[in-house]
């Protein structure tokens, strides 16, 4: 039976056979219409024009589109959102691997303020062009694309990272724009909030200001990919879509509702990425090769580059106080550069109540949490535009704003500061006590230690079940820092400690540190702690608030790392050790009523690997056999006290 070609195929078909032969030398039989009348093979031409210019007068915008060629000759795509009417006005750039013709809205609407974050709608409100790059190697830039692609020197043996991209994006700019002032100011969130501390190594003159929002900064220590060793499988996803191909067109996929089940089937994350095929992904590789803090995490951290550089631009860090995926950037820049600061005019620190990236959009809650109103407008309006408008307007005024905004939570106040962290706050010991208990007083007497054990095979969650993937359209992971931890306490692999309801006020400000002396039967094995905000039995005002146990300061600390996190060491078996974990920032009231609690655990899964508790070379490469219950004991004897050191504020 001849198959039924369609008429469109015909033609294609009759316009190859023509081109073969005219190859050959033979003369080309000619095509023919159904009158069978002869027509040249693009007689249709195409409905596509070559060019089309969408009709924007009725715009409140310009959108503007241009490939700016870096120095060595790689172009990258920028698109512009310039108000009608701006003149004289200073440049927003941010720099982004995730797609500046989506971020400006691909010109979908009339209306500036509908087409860009809430956030960088109120900044072009407020007289800025907002200018999106993407980074080399993504959506429409050429060139190739690297991870964090590094400063040039050890890591990054080119001409060009992205110090220097910024510098000719910049160059550019203030020389093209013509609604331009020649002042560029660099803003960007997470991965762009990386690109934003980058241009300010060797920094072009005309880049005036700087806003850093929950930058990437040191990923190996308490940012995106690892926490103190402890890898987080959780990311894989992320590392999945962003560098399977160059527009992130491809889909992580999951094989089920609950990341919890997905991620024991596999066992070790390597498998896992191994069945997804993200062996042929150069970064995963590399990451999974560099389990320690070695040359390749070192040389990356970006507070460490910026200790190294003069000062030369002011610049304004943004830190979110439940940030879920980079809690450690911002307040690890910001203490490598203010000693800088002599005159105390160039660093400044804003922290508030908000997930990852919170700030971009309107911020008077964060999961069962409220906020009482729109932390997010008040800082745009108090903090970031008076920040940006003293050093990229012409003529303004010295900005009105103190070196540290921090909002209080707990009385969901904000407070100002000259420093961080603030002089007021003492390091104070709270105390494991036998029974249970915290207290301000060594324990004398009583059990020596609680004892769980840590069974591989029933990591404790890191959040109530099912576990959606990261960036599932369905996951809820931008509020999980905040998630009532009572699914925890009860688990007897949790050890939980409480105080009494409290009587006065306790205000933290700064960063608590969780001392532990500890044993364990392995020889390996992940220490968690949670300090926790327990709300009263009854809150009227808000019933399901009743109990909750909001985490305020949680982290985990990779046992073989204990002593140096570039050399993994076996934990000697049975022993008590001394393990120190600093845990997040916070400044936090816990009000009367209230009590405090921390949990410590030995697993925090999937969002963290497991560790084999039998120590192994590199746990990307542990096998089935190497996973093994072991028994923890941490003490409260005398002598071995653990206890979180508070930043308390009297
Ligand atoms: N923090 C982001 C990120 C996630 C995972 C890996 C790398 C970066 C970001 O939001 O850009």
């Amino acid at each position: 039976m001849t198959p039924k070609i369609p008429s469109t195929m015909r033609l294609a078909g009759a316009c190859a056979l023509a081109l073969a032969a005219t190859l050959l030398g033979q003369p080309a039989a000619q095509a023919q219409s159904h009158k069978g009348e002869a027509v040249k093979p693009d007689a249709l031409g195409s409905d596509i024009p070559q060019s089309f210019t969408p009709a924007t007068e009725t715009w409140d915008y310009v959108r503007r589109t241009a490939d700016i060629p870096m120095r060595d000759g790689v172009k990258l795509h920028v698109v512009m959102v310039i108000p009608k009417g701006l003149t004289h006005a200073p440049i927003l750039l941010d720099r982004t691997p995730y797609n500046a013709e989506r971020l400006t809205g691909r010109g979908a609407s009339a209306h500036f303020e509908a087409v860009m974050s809430p956030l960088y709608a109120r900044l072009a409100k407020a007289g800025y062009i907002i200018a999106m790059e993407d980074v080399r190697g993504k959506y429409g830039s050429g060139g190739g694309y690297i991870m964090n692609r590094p400063v040039i020197g050890p890591l990054n043996p080119t001409k060009v990272d992205h110090t220097t991209d910024a510098y000719d994006t910049i160059d550019w700019l203030v020389k093209n724009v013509p609604e331009s002032n020649g002042r560029v100011g660099t803003i960007g969130t997470s991965y762009d909030g990386f690109t934003t501390l980058m241009s300010l190594i060797r920094p072009h003159p005309a880049l005036k200001a700087a806003v850093p929002i929950n930058p990437m900064v040191d990923v190996w220590k308490g940012d995106d990919w690892f926490h103190n060793g402890t890898f987080r499988e959780e990311m894989m996803d992320y590392v999945y879509g962003q560098t399977a191909d160059k527009s992130s067109g491809k889909e992580w996929w999951s094989s089920g509702q609950d990341d919890y089940d997905i991620f024991m089937r596999y066992g070790t994350p390597t498998a896992y990425g191994r069945a997804m095929g993200m062996e042929q992904l150069p970064f995963w590789k590399r990451l999974i090769e560099h389990p320690s803090y070695d040359a390749f995490w070192q040389g990356q951290a970006v507070d460490k580059l910026l200790a190294r550089e003069p000062l030369k631009v002011p610049t304004l860090y943004v830190h979110s106080l439940w940030d879920q995926e980079d809690i450690y950037g911002a307040p690890a820049a910001y203490a490598a550069t203010k000693p800088k600061d002599v005159n105390g005019d160039m660093v400044y620190l804003v922290m508030g109540p908000w997930r990852h990236g919170g700030v971009n959009a309107p911020g008077s809650e964060l999961g069962a949490i409220k906020f009482d109103a729109d932390q997010s407008a008040w800082t745009w309006e108090h903090v970031m535009i008076p920040f940006l408008d003293a050093h990229l307007k012409d003529g303004a005024p010295k900005a009105d704003i103190a070196p540290v905004t921090a909002f209080e939570t707990g009385t969901n106040t904000w407070r100002t500061y000259d420093r961080w962290p603030i002089a007021a706050a003492k390091p104070t010991p709270l105390y494991l006590e036998p029974g249970a208990k915290l207290g301000f007083q060594a324990p004398a007497s009583g059990l020596a230690f609680d004892e769980y054990i840590s069974d591989p095979a029933k990591p404790v969650t890191y959040r109530a079940r099912p576990i959606r993937p990261t960036y599932a359209k369905d996951s809820t992971w931008g509020r999980w820092l905040v998630d009532d931890q009572r699914f925890a306490d009860s688990r007897s692999d949790v050890l939980t400690y409480t105080t009494e309801p409290l009587t006065q006020p306790v205000k933290l400000a700064g960063v608590p540190v969780a001392h532990l002396f500890a044993s364990t039967s392995g020889t390996d094995s992940d220490w968690v702690v949670k300090l926790i905000d327990v709300y009263p039995d009854e809150a009227p005002a808000q019933p399901e608030l009743g109990g909750y146990e909001l985490p305020i300061a949680m982290d985990v600390l990779r046992g073989r790392y204990r002593d140096d996190p570039a050399k993994p060491s076996p934990i000697p078996a049975g022993q008590v050790v001394s393990y120190s974990l600093a845990l997040p920032n916070v400044d936090h009231v816990f009000l009367p009523g209230h009590r405090i609690m921390v949990q410590i655990q030995s697993s925090w899964f999937p969002l963290y690997d497991r560790n084999p508790q039998t120590y192994v070379p590199s746990i990307f490469d542990a096998k089935p056999a190497d996973y093994q219950k072991a028994t923890q004991r941490v003490f409260h004897a005398p002598g071995q006290a653990s206890y979180v050191e508070l930043p308390l504020v009297r």
